[in-house]
């Protein structure tokens, strides 16, 4: 199996779930900026869509988006819970927690990485970022993770845009709920892994 990549991208979630999944896989990495891979392969000619993550299956098929590669992922390994069943109720709270991390967080960051976005524009799409990540911080309260006790694919996601936000100046600090959780999946031995594997942190 084979996850195309490129560092600190989203694509650092399905990374993440992985190696917490302990599939066997191999990471390509795929330049959100050259759009070719390390042996000059048009990466377009692989995802037509041109962006990661990717998941090659053994198989030859291709799966792509985020939320249904994480979820493909963990309904491989059931015994690990990084999905709750399917058909549960459990497993529907964890869908709406994908679709308001890629629609609401994620897509909400995606302007403030355009070139030639007006600052006005910025500060407009920083202020609903702040709404939104209210809202996750007030859903950290109480339990550890976004499903509860058991961490989920969510949380990878999760992990992985809030990461974004000192890059593009979206304040974070006041959000202490969240900040706990980003320390409790950060020190994760899959997701020191992954991050050293993308050249994102060094040492371990
Ligand atoms: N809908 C896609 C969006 C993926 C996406 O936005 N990928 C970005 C990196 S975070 C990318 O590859 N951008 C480069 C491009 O669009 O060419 C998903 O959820 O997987």
């Amino acid at each position: 199996m084979k996850l195309y990549y490129s560092p600190g991208a989203c694509s650092l979630s399905p990374h993440i779930v992985l190696l917490e999944s302990g599939l066997a896989f191999q990471a390509v990495m795929a330049s959100t900026k050259t759009h070719r891979l390390a042996d000059g392969t048009d990466y377009y000619t692989i995802n037509p869509k041109g962006y990661v993550p990717l998941l090659e299956l053994d198989s030859g098929e291709r799966l792509s988006e985020g939320p249904a590669i994480v979820q493909w992922i963990a309904d491989q390994v059931p015994e690990k819970k990084l999905a709750p069943p399917a058909g549960t109720m459990a497993r529907y709270r964890l869908v709406e927690w994908l679709n308001f991390i890629s629609t609401e967080l994620h897509k909400g960051f995606s302007p403030l990485f355009t070139p030639g976005m007006p600052e006005e524009a910025k500060a407009l799409f920083r202020s609903k970022l702040g709404d939104r990540f209210a809202h996750v911080d007030a859903a950290l309260a109480e339990p550890p993770y976004l499903l509860g006790e058991d961490f989920s694919v969510a949380d990878a996601y999760l992990f992985v845009v809030s990461s974004w936000a000192k890059h593009v100046g979206v304040d974070l600090s006041r959000f202490a709920h969240l900040a706990r959780f980003l320390e409790r999946v950060g020190a994760r031995p899959a997701v020191q892994q992954a991050m050293r594997a993308e050249g994102l942190i060094r040492g371990g």
